[in-house]
């Protein structure tokens, strides 16, 4: 079978949907369930529509495009990723598995082609925590890795509920109906740029990876005593930024200090009250984002944060709330869906690389209920959250046509 990837209209596709966006080009924003975003998932709906595939939309506005197989009731091959997008990012995070799945099938359709196993191309909600503080809350319901009633609990930074929310962006049913059965899927894979370095460090131009790191997120709140900044005399402050200043810093050295390199931590907002030149802080809420591929390695770091924040306390004389919003376990790629990558990328003599993949996907909770593995293309210096993302036409082309290779392979 010749696939042939059509990487003008990949290429082109991905810069029409990057027009669905709330920020400036080469920015790009696309918070879910704005109105952005849900004329993103019309657009990229109408094109799955144009590719001949059925369409459904759950609950919480995870999209299912399907291609029937020739054995229907079998369980699905599935691909995807997400098209929501954080403030100030840029246009390949989520979509290059999007629309690379996508022409994947379409390519495999135009070399003839037919599955037996039906190739399901998935668009999952809200894979970025932006909007309720969570990331990847659809692959979560769908995996049952969160319960509906958690789920209901979420609310956004303005206090709207989630219930509202998704009912006003148009989705119908209920959270119950998301979870979906453990042999839905037979495999799942997902085309994702590396979000790091080290394929162009290595000169690899394709990752195969092994293992997802395990995210842990928390929101943690420093209450002092504001005041004057000219009245107030230092030994009679409980300065709320000071005091959050020494946690931030002590997260940082413990991350650092595990002897290992996958071990990373990061305070991505920090809110202070009452924010005023001439006012001491009295109140700061802060985010910590600590990730490892070892699980015990992780937890430690959540430890020696949550005994920082007891010592702090105490000598500054001020108090400490730390909520946790996640804490998941790592994720194992299964070695029959590696295999089949692996053999895709040897079957077009392309070198690749076995690695971990130290951002979190939706991948990360279909292991629960599905054997996974992901397919990196490089991104240029790594770069990624940041209108600067780029991944070559060539790279999103050779990843494509690897993942096309693979889900036949899966599907026959
Ligand atoms: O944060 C992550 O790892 C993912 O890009 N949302
Ligand atoms: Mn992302
Ligand atoms: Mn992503």
């Amino acid at each position: 079978m010749n696939i042939h990837i059509d990487h003008e209209r990949l290429t082109s596709e991905i810069d029409a949907l990057a027009a669905f966006s709330d920020a400036d080009p080469p920015a790009v924003t696309r918070v879910l369930f704005t109105p952005t975003d849900r004329k993103a998932h019309a657009w990229i709906n109408a094109r799955c529509e144009e590719a001949g595939l059925t369409l459904r939309e759950d609950a919480i506005g995870n999209t299912f495009a399907r291609w029937t197989g020739s054995d229907p009731r079998s369980p699905a091959i599935g691909t995807g990723s997400h098209i929501d997008a954080i403030p100030n990012a840029g246009k390949f995070d989520g979509v290059v598995g999007v629309l690379g799945g996508l022409e994947a099938i379409r390519a495999l359709q135009r070399a003839g082609f037919r599955p037996r196993h039906s190739i399901e191309l998935l668009i999952f909600s809200s894979e970025e925590p932006t909007r309720f503080g969570i990331g990847c809350l659809g692959s979560r319901l769908l995996s049952g890795t969160l319960s509906p009633d958690a789920a209901r609990a979420l609310t956004d930074p303005e206090a709207a509920r989630l219930e509202d929310v998704r009912r006003s962006a148009g989705l119908a049913g209920t959270l119950e109906e998301v979870r979906l059965p453990r042999d839905y899927y037979k495999a799942f894979v997902e085309l994702h740029i590396e979000q790091g370095p080290i394929l162009e460090r290595e000169h690899k131009p394709l990752g195969v990876v092994e293992r997802i790191a395990a995210p842990a997120s928390l929101r943690v709140t420093v209450e002092g005593s504001g005041g004057h900044a000219g009245g107030v005399l230092m030994p009679d402050r409980r300065d709320a930024l000071c005091a959050a200043a020494e946690l931030i810093l002590a997260l940082e050295h413990s991350a650092r200090s595990t002897g290992a390199i996958d071990t990373v931590a990061t305070v991505g907002i920090c809110d202070v009250f009452p924010s005023a030149v001439n006012s001491i802080p009295a109140r700061v809420r802060f985010t910590v984002d600590v990730r490892d591929t070892n699980l015990e390695r992780r937890d430690r770091v959540l430890q020696q944060l949550d005994q920082s924040c007891r010592e702090v306390a105490s000598r500054r004389n001020v108090s400490i709330h730390s909520e946790l919003l996640n804490a998941d376990a790592p994720a194992e790629s299964a070695p029959a869906v590696v295999n089949a990558l692996v053999q895709a990328c040897q079957k077009h003599g392309f070198d690749f690389l076995k690695m971990p993949s130290r951002a979190y996907h939706d991948s990360l909770f279909m292991a629960r209920i599905a054997p996974i593995a992901m397919l990196f293309i490089p991104c240029r210096n790594g770069y990624s959250h940041r209108p600067d993302e780029y991944s070559s036409p060539d790279a999103i082309a050779r990843g494509t046509l690897v993942l096309a290779e693979t889900l036949a392979a899966l599907a026959t």
